[in-house]
């Protein structure tokens, strides 16, 4: 059996975020039987030795496949593909293209979006106003890039539905509440149907379960 180690709390801001949801997410998709080991990172439960050892960077998510310990959340849902034989095609290609729009998503569109996030935290007060103009600028240019990937397609790496979308809907999703979506049509509602997937609904709602709160405070 699967064990999942996620977040377990919300954190005192309030915020819904973990990179954990992406592999429930994969997990809901494939049927692959697993836990959840809910961590309190709120409490220091990341920060342990113990966590450490199955965990080179002290964060979520790791999952434990009796015994055979996975980290960083896109290569947890490529795992999952793989053993499933879903979320993935079955040829050298096909995993190739799905491998490729992984690495897009999380070294090419997730660093900056990310940058966003932590100039929102860190400088609050906009001591550096050059960083909150030209980042967003730089995190357009991703996205331009992802919405013109997006002509004529359904989905990112494939004609189906692949761990890729998943990948990049879970990175998309730290910007959902600001307008960097808007001006691209095809990304946004590419990013709708993502969110529509039955798989992310039951995510989500088992998300708020498991940290005790409405699925509106985290959708
Ligand atoms: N590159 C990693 C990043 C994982 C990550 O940022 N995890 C966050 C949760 S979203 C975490 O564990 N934060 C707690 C900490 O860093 O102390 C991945 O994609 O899995």
């Amino acid at each position: 059996m699967i064990t999942l180690y996620g977040f377990g709390k919300i954190f005192p801001e309030g915020v819904g975020e973990t990179k954990d949801l992406r592999a429930q997410w994969a997990l809901e998709e494939t049927g692959l039987p697993y836990r959840v080991h809910a961590l309190d990172h709120t409490a220091g439960d990341l920060d342990s030795d113990a966590y450490g050892r199955i965990s080179p960077f002290h964060q979520a998510p790791v999952i434990d496949d009796d015994g055979f310990v996975v980290a960083e959340s896109a290569a947890v849902v490529i795992y999952l593909a793989e053993k499933a034989g879903k979320l993935i095609p079955g040829d050298l290609q096909g995993r190739t293209r799905v491998v490729q729009w992984c690495f897009a998503a999380v070294s090419t569109v997730e660093p900056t979006l990310v940058c966003i996030d932590m100039i929102g935290i860190f400088d609050s007060g906009k001591a550096a106003p050059t960083l909150h103009a030209e980042v967003p600028k730089l995190a357009r240019r991703w996205l331009g890039h992802v919405e013109r990937r997006l002509e004529g397609r359904e989905w990112i790496a494939c004609a189906d539905f692949t761990a890729a979308d998943i990948m990049m809907a879970g990175v998309l999703r730290s910007i959902r509440k600001t307008d960097l979506m808007d001006p691209f049509p095809r990304l946004k509602a590419y990013y709708e149907r993502c969110q529509a997937r039955p798989a992310w609904q039951r995510t989500l709602g088992l998300y708020a379960e498991r940290l005790g709160v409405s699925v509106d405070a985290i959708r």
